[in-house]
């Protein structure tokens, strides 16, 4: 089953979004596989956001992941990654939809909550990154109520 790296930012855990991000994951029938509160330090948020270190916003956000714990988590389920992003909006809280995190519960880019993995092949490099000990490996009993 697919898993993806899903991680509530600083700001997410400032604002007394969690419960609500995790509910939010949780009723749409994924699986929590792995959840960690931690702060990380600017050598681990350059790791984590490699691919953007060419970008000109690169030192603002890793100054952003390390301004507070966040919330790091694995979540599994089907198109968990797809289907992640789309509960999370777009990068740009203007354009996210009303119904999406970002949609419902942000205004500025450089402070959007939340983070999910783009593609599968990313989450396995996230979820290696963010949680060198392994996951928690467990079986829902609601498993046979959301899938068929
Ligand atoms: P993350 O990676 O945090 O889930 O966000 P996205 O996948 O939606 O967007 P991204 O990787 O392109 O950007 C990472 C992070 O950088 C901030 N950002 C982005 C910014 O401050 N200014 C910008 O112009 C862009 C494009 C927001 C998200």
């Amino acid at each position: 089953m697919e898993q993806t790296f899903i991680m509530i930012k600083p700001d997410g855990v400032q604002r007394n979004l969690v419960g609500e991000i995790i509910g939010r994951f949780e009723k749409k029938g994924f699986t929590l596989k792995g959840l960690k509160l931690i702060s990380v330090d600017s050598a681990f948020a350059k790791k984590h956001y490699a691919d953007l270190s060419a970008q000109p916003f690169f030192n603002k956000l890793v100054d952003y992941i390390v301004s507070g714990p966040v919330v790091a988590m694995v979540w599994e389920g089907r198109n968990v990654v797809a289907t992640g992003r789309k509960m999370i909006g777009t990068t740009n809280p203007s354009d996210s939809a009303p119904g999406t995190i970002r949609g419902d519960y942000t205004i500025d880019m450089g402070r959007n909550v939340i983070h999910g993995s783009d593609a599968v092949e990313s989450a396995k490099k996230e979820i290696a990154l963010w949680f060198p000990q392994g996951i928690t490996e467990w079986k829902s009993s609601a498993h046979h109520w959301i899938f068929e």
